[in-house]
């Protein structure tokens, strides 16, 4: 009896051993190989984000990046609902969707966007599908960063920022929860491989800002949350609205180029309202950043950020800095890049 027992003990020490080394032999989790990223919009300000996204699904679709989720980081459910519509739209329904609420509702530059949400057909169906019909069931935007950051793979996030810093700021003063035992800054320093904000208008031989850009503007003390506690070990790509300011869409160019059919959500925007107020194709530079060649939109040199207390900032020139920011280039680049956005419709 004694003998059994002993050989029973013997086989379970050698199995738990082989069952050691196999552990030691399980591969290391692979990086993903094309970008993971998630979209921070504020959606209803100007209609720019409208192409950004759907630059991204085109990618994502094509299979060149992966999208995480969005977050839409301007208050409202009919904003999430135009992220909702717009997801489904492109072919993404299971999309996770964070939304703000403890940021910036109604200030200048909103777009009420309710007709399009709520469009129907001549049956009396919605014209644009929709994977949620209760908006309030969505997770605050914060809170759905936290699960995104906490499931990603160290160092691979890429987060675009096209809109307002306050759900990043609500993310970086976040505290561990349930999903992850990391700080908000913790979880940026190791999930994140880099940020893209549109914001600045900082322009080359400009080191110092003349004003403080639309996004920053919107909510002064995210901004400044941003700027201080984004961690130094992350990458941060800014990008001035000089540089979006060259790309003209004109609003009749946009209705002539989806001549296909009226059932567009760009399309049905430009339809519905006056969207000849100025806008330039600002935010779809981060995705062209990112996903097209590396030469595509030239970048500053690397520096550091200081922001005062009139919340403009200064950049401050440092090869070992994180911050660069991209400069604009000439009419024939500009060309480019709406020939880029054109050809995503
Ligand atoms: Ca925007």
């Amino acid at each position: 009896m004694k003998h059994t027992k002993n050989f029973i003990l013997l086989a379970f020490a050698a199995l738990s051993l082989f069952s050691c080394e196999r552990e030691n032999l399980k591969p290391e989790p692979q990086q993903p190989s094309v970008p993971q990223i998630i979209l921070d919009t504020d959606i209803a300000s100007s209609t720019d984000d409208l192409f950004a996204m759907q630059l991204l699904y085109r990618y994502a679709s094509q299979g060149r990046c992966n999208l995480l989720g969005v977050v839409v980081d301007r208050m409202g459910d009919t904003n999430a609902a135009v992220a909702d519509l717009m997801n489904n739209y492109y072919g993404f329904p299971s999309l996770p969707i964070g939304l703000e609420r403890n940021g910036t509702y109604e200030r200048f530059g909103y777009i009420n966007y309710t007709p399009i949400a709520q469009a129907t057909d001549t049956n009396g169906n919605l014209l644009f599908a929709r994977t949620y019909s209760d908006y309030s069931s969505l997770p605050d935007g914060y809170i759905l960063y936290r699960q995104l950051l906490a499931n990603a793979y160290d160092g691979s996030v890429t987060i675009m920022l096209t809109g307002i810093p306050s759900t990043i700021a609500n993310l970086l003063t976040s505290d561990a929860d349930q999903y992850s035992p990391l700080t908000g800054v913790e979880l940026v320093r190791r999930k994140v491989k880099r940020l893209y904000f549109m914001a600045t208008k900082l322009e080359p031989g400009y080191e110092q800002e003349v004003s403080a850009g639309y996004n920053r503007m919107m909510h002064p003390e995210a901004a400044r949350t941003l700027i201080q506690l984004w961690p130094d070990e992350v990458d941060v790509i800014l990008s001035p609205s000089a540089v979006g300011n060259l790309v003209e869409y004109t609003p009749e160019q946009v209705i002539s180029d989806i001549d296909w059919t009226d059932i567009h959500p760009i399309k049905q925007v430009y339809m519905r309202y006056d969207c000849n107020t100025g806008q330039r194709m600002w935010d779809p530079m981060l995705p062209l950043q990112e996903m097209e060649d590396d030469d595509l939109i030239a970048l500053s040199p690397r520096g550091r950020i200081s922001i005062g207390a009139d919340i403009k900032v200064s950049f401050i020139a440092d090869p070992e800095g994180n911050f660069r920011y991209q400069m604009p280039g000439d009419e024939a680049w500009a060309q480019r890049m709406l020939n880029l956005i054109r050809a995503s419709n």
